[in-house]
């Protein structure tokens, strides 16, 4: 259901620092992750068609709790923290990592993790890290390879295979993506209702 997404139906409920503070799981949920900015808080806005509800920063570390968004009263997305940023003191990055890893293993509610990957880099150990972790503990996931409006159409698709096999995937697990053209953003709202 594209106007779900599309529909400009969406608000900020809150930020989240620690698990006392998680709303009610009334809704089936969503979680995006992915490294320092590697285009997060960018992807929820172009699914949402939104310009600015989730705050985009070029200085990476910018989202630092785990941010709730009501979409058309009935789903959350929730903007996870992202890693991988070296200069987060090692303590913060470690209450991080508690965190959201108790949100995932824990929350009822959540349909589905969306890893999102840029697609210029290679397979980094955070990412693989987790999503290895995610399927040994049988979290559905989704990968996103996210800025792909920044390679030629043969680059591309040389850079997909080398994910693809980095993670262990076939093509059906993943989807190529845009935040800056909204390529593949149709894929990712089909994909998404897949869980609801
Ligand atoms: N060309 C291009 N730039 C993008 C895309 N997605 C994000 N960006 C840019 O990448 C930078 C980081 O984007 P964010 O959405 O803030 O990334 P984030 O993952 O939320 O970052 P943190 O919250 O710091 O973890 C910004 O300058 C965005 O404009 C994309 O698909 N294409
Ligand atoms: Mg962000």
């Amino acid at each position: 259901m594209k106007d779900r997404w599309q529909g400009g139906q969406a608000q900020f409920i809150k930020s989240v620092f620690k698990t006392s503070q998680l709303p009610e799981p009334e809704f089936p949920e969503f979680a995006f992750a992915g490294r320092s900015n590697v285009g997060k808080s960018s992807l929820i806005n172009k699914l949402l068609n939104r310009r600015n509800l989730v705050k985009i920063s070029s200085r990476p570390g910018k989202t630092q709790s785990l941010n709730f968004f009501l979409v058309n009263e009935d789903v959350y997305l929730v903007d996870l923290p992202g890693y991988g940023f070296a200069k987060v003191p090692r303590k913060v990055q470690n209450d991080w990592k508690g965190l959201i890893s108790s949100y995932i293993l824990n929350r009822q509610t959540l349909k589905c993790v969306v890893v999102i990957v840029d697609i210029r880099h290679g397979v980094k150990d955070q990412d693989l890290e987790l999503v290895t972790w995610l399927k040994n503990e049988n979290i559905p996931l989704l990968i996103v390879y996210t800025k792909q409006d920044k390679l030629t159409a043969n680059k591309k698709r040389q850079q997909a295979s080398i994910l693809d096999a980095g993670f262990g995937i076939s093509k059906t697990d993943r989807v190529l993506f845009s935040a800056k053209t909204g390529d593949g953003k149709d894929n990712l709202i089909s994909m998404l209702d897949q869980y609801l």
